[in-house]
């Protein structure tokens, strides 16, 4: 759908589509399929199947945060194209820093990302991209607000982008490349997901929130459970969660490493359309209702629809706390204190941080100041610090003018800028020495090493706001805020009552178009600014296309056991400053990757003696590396760089879990990699890696990552490479460094496309190539 095509005419497309399909095919369809199916660009045969065939799809929208958004501009300037092909937005949101409060943070954000700020800008102005300035809000929040619709379809640059599925949007995470390609006009291809069936039964009450429906689906996928899938939740549960709070669920999909989430059309998704000022689409959507829900057959039915079935009984969801380190570490409120003691957490909670994308609705902050007035009338202040994030500036001004936000900071809560800040790494604190180990807990999504203030000795915990708030009066981790008392200032014992909220404001939002900036119609003449002297931005230069040598005895540079997530490849806080300076980033590349050849993180030992050939002097003879021998994994690829080597780097189970920061391909291919090799891909990452010209290869027997040596050298065979193609296998002959040899199959899930995006070195020269052809 365009901006300008009315509502009811984009239903009555889909409808048309869903009942073409039904004459030909026959059988009940699912909500994901059927919002699939409309935005398919061939419709006419029968469904791809799943998880395995790939589908062209025209998504109505495109959406990027200002961290993603500048590797993705610098890459459509390449494609020589004028303007952006469908509705596109840029949000100011990851680059601002939480320090002091709002005011303060937002005036430095200003200031220091002046350049950046101006270059999104122009270039948004010039190809006629709407932006949002900082201070805006979070992308997630401002799309959900303002465009996300039941039934439509969006890519995001940003992985929490499925947001939108709370409004029963098919809403993807992408890499910039892929933005990059359709906003160029191309169709956004992905492999046709499995589908999960999340049947919700009971209903929501009590301390249990949707926060908690989708912490109990990570301990019962894992991680990587969701991965090529799509969730889709069902039940009459569905009916006792707001549209915020399905939104909360569906961010947090993007933790089980699903394709995206989405829940069938209703009435909270009705209220929220119009209190956002979206009567229009509400009112269609509710005359086209039966589109915008899985068929009753498959309700009936599920197992027979979806690949698999999970059942959540919302009247006996507890309260739940995950991490540290993973988001699949989950167990209930109430057992948090002993396992913290077993397991020596320190006990104390060194801070507590409510809001997000993820967690900063209405009703999230009415629910944490219910919690908060309750201690406020009781004389009760926070132990810890508390540090809110609104999500949008909507949320703001609307928790300001109907008193949340006075009941958060009546209780020593301080508000930050509404932006990504403490949860990526933005977060200066003073109160903890680097190294120091503490607790904290927060309302966010993702908990990994070291992602909230940079210290990977901080044990990052998740819940939802309102347990947060509550666990700031206690400021101890073996607080039961269900069945425990906090001690008031009289010496009254004070146990807090569940807290309630209203999932809309009574009296509508403070809507706030402020900071967004439309683009002219005519964006020609609009000059992109770029310095040649940048620091911050620098112009790309299209990476070469493989030569036949490329894959011959080439070193590893890294083998990564356990957790390999874009944090640990490409970590962000700090760094975010360089997401559009390609080299400068790339001095970041593994620097938080456990390699198994080192002894610290982020280091590797130099294998290859200068002029190619044996095993450096450093390392002659030797499995594993000394200490001392250690450089930053960035030196070592660029040293390797220099020589005219390539490398592998060795990944593990669901390598690049996480962001969806194309970075983390980016550096590898900007510094010498030319594959890598794991036994699982994160979906996102798996595509990065592909849109810029790295081969993920995927060992066909697990036990081969065992083979793989500090002093190997790997040659990818030729023969492999020349008949490359879909379902092909890959084999790697492996020279050790005392001589001996041998060797093993990876397979690969690149299609006939991809292999082209491979040959010419990147998804982007394959696009220019076209142009020029
Ligand atoms: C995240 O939550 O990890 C981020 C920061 O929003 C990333 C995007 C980025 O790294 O810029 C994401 O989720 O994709
Ligand atoms: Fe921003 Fe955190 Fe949401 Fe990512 S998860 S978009 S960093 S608030």
């Amino acid at each position: 759908m365009s901006d300008s095509e009315p509502i009811g005419e984009f239903y009555g497309r889909m409808a048309q589509r869903i009942e073409n399909h039904r004459v030909r095919q026959g059988g009940a369809l699912t909500l994901a399929e059927k919002v699939l199916l409309a935005h398919l660009v061939e419709h006419e045969g029968e469904l791809p199947e799943r998880g395995a065939d790939y589908a062209e799809l025209n998504p109505d929208r495109v959406a990027m945060q200002d961290a993603t958004a500048q590797m993705a501009m610098l890459q459509f300037q390449l494609t020589g194209r004028q303007r952006v092909a469908l509705p596109t937005t840029v949000h100011c949101d990851h680059l601002i820093r939480a320090r002091r409060g709002k005011d303060d943070d937002l005036a430095l954000a200003n200031r220091e990302n002046k350049e950046v700020y101006a270059f999104l800008k122009s270039a948004s102005a010039r190809y006629g991209i709407g932006f949002w300035e900082p201070g805006a809000g979070i992308i997630h929040q401002v799309v959900l607000e303002n465009y996300a619709f039941p039934g439509g379809m969006m890519i995001g640059t940003d992985s929490h982008t499925p947001n939108a599925g709370g409004l029963g949007m098919v809403a993807v995470g992408v890499g910039g490349a892929d933005a990059m390609e359709v906003m160029a006009g191309l169709p956004f291809t992905i492999r046709w997901p499995k589908l999960i069936g999340v049947h919700l039964k009971g209903s929501l009450s009590g301390w249990a929130s949707p926060k908690d429906v989708i912490l109990k689906l990570l301990e019962v996928l894992t991680v990587k459970g969701g991965t090529g899938a799509i969730v889709e939740y069902f039940g009459p549960g569905c009916d006792s969660i707001s549209a915020t709070g399905k939104g909360t669920i569906c961010n947090m999909g993007a933790e089980l490493g699903a394709t995206t989430s989405l829940f069938p059309f209703d009435e909270h998704m009705a209220a929220y359309l119009e209190a956002t000022g979206r009567e229009a689409i509400a009112r269609a959507a509710n005359s086209h209702a039966d589109l915008l829900r899985a068929d009753p057959e498959v309700e009936a039915n599920p197992h027979s629809h979806y690949d698999q079935v999970i059942e959540i009984d919302l009247d006996r969801l507890e309260p739940l706390v995950v991490g540290p380190h993973t988001p699949d570490l989950v167990r209930p409120l109430s057992q948090w204190g002993a396992e913290a003691e077993a397991e020596g957490w320190p006990l104390e909670l060194k801070a507590a941080l409510i809001g997000s994308c993820t967690n900063s609705s209405y009703e999230d902050m009415e629910r944490a100041a219910s919690v908060a007035r309750q201690a406020e009338a009781a004389g009760l202040k926070v132990q810890t610090p508390f540090l809110v994030t609104p999500g949008s500036d909507t949320i703001d001004q609307t928790i300001h003018r109907d008193g949340q936000m006075e009941a958060l900071q009546a209780i020593g809560g301080t508000v930050l800028a509404n932006a990504c800040g403490p949860c990526i790494g933005q977060w200066e604190r003073d109160d903890i020495q680097m190294g120091e180990v503490n607790s904290i807990l927060t309302s966010y999504n993702r908990n990994f090493s070291g992602r909230n203030d940079a210290n990977h000795q901080t044990l990052s915990f998740i819940s939802s706001p309102e347990v947060v708030t509550a666990m700031a009066l206690a400021g101890r981790l073996d607080f039961d805020p269900l069945k425990d008392t906090l001690t008031a200032p009289d010496g009254k014992e004070i146990r807090l009552e569940a807290p309630t909220g209203e999932e809309l404001p009574d009296r509508g939002f403070e809507r706030s178009l402020e900071g967004y900036i439309e683009p002219p119609s005519e964006g020609g003449k609009v000059a992109i600014e770029v310095d040649d002297d940048s620091q911050r931005l620098q112009l790309l230069e299209p990476f070469a296309a493989p030569g036949p040598d490329d894959f011959s005895k080439l070193p590893v540079l890294v083998k990564v056991a356990g957790k390999c997530t874009t944090d640990h490849i490409s970590p962000a806080g700090p760094w975010l400053r360089f997401r559009g300076h390609l080299d400068h980033i790339s001095d970041n590349m593994f620097s938080g990757a456990a390699n198994t050849f080192a002894q610290r993180p982020g280091h590797g030992v130099d294998m290859v003696a200068d002029g190619d050939g044996e095993a450096g002097d450093a390392a002659a003879g030797a499995g594993e590396g000394e200490a001392d021998d250690e450089i930053p994994l960035n030196q070592l690829a660029r040293r390797y760089k220099a020589r005219g080597l390539g490398w592998v780097a060795v990944g593990d189970v669901n390598y690049g879990e996480g962001s969806s920061r194309e970075h983390a391909a980016m550096s590898p291919r900007f510094l010498g990699c030319r594959a890598v090799i794991a036994r699982s891909f994160a979906r996102i990452a798996e595509t990065n890696l592909k849109k810029q010209g790295i081969l993920p290869l995927v060992f066909d027997d697990p036990a081969d990552w065992e083979l793989v040596r500090a002093d190997d050298r790997l040659t990818l065979t030729p023969d492999s490479l020349e008949g490359l193609g879909p379902d092909c296998r890959v084999t790697v002959e492996v020279t050790h460094g005392d001589g001996s040899t041998d060797s093993f199959v990876c397979g690969h899930s690149l299609d006939e496309l991809q292999v082209a995006w491979f040959r010419a070195g990147s998804a982007l020269n394959h696009l220019r190539e076209q142009n020029e052809g």
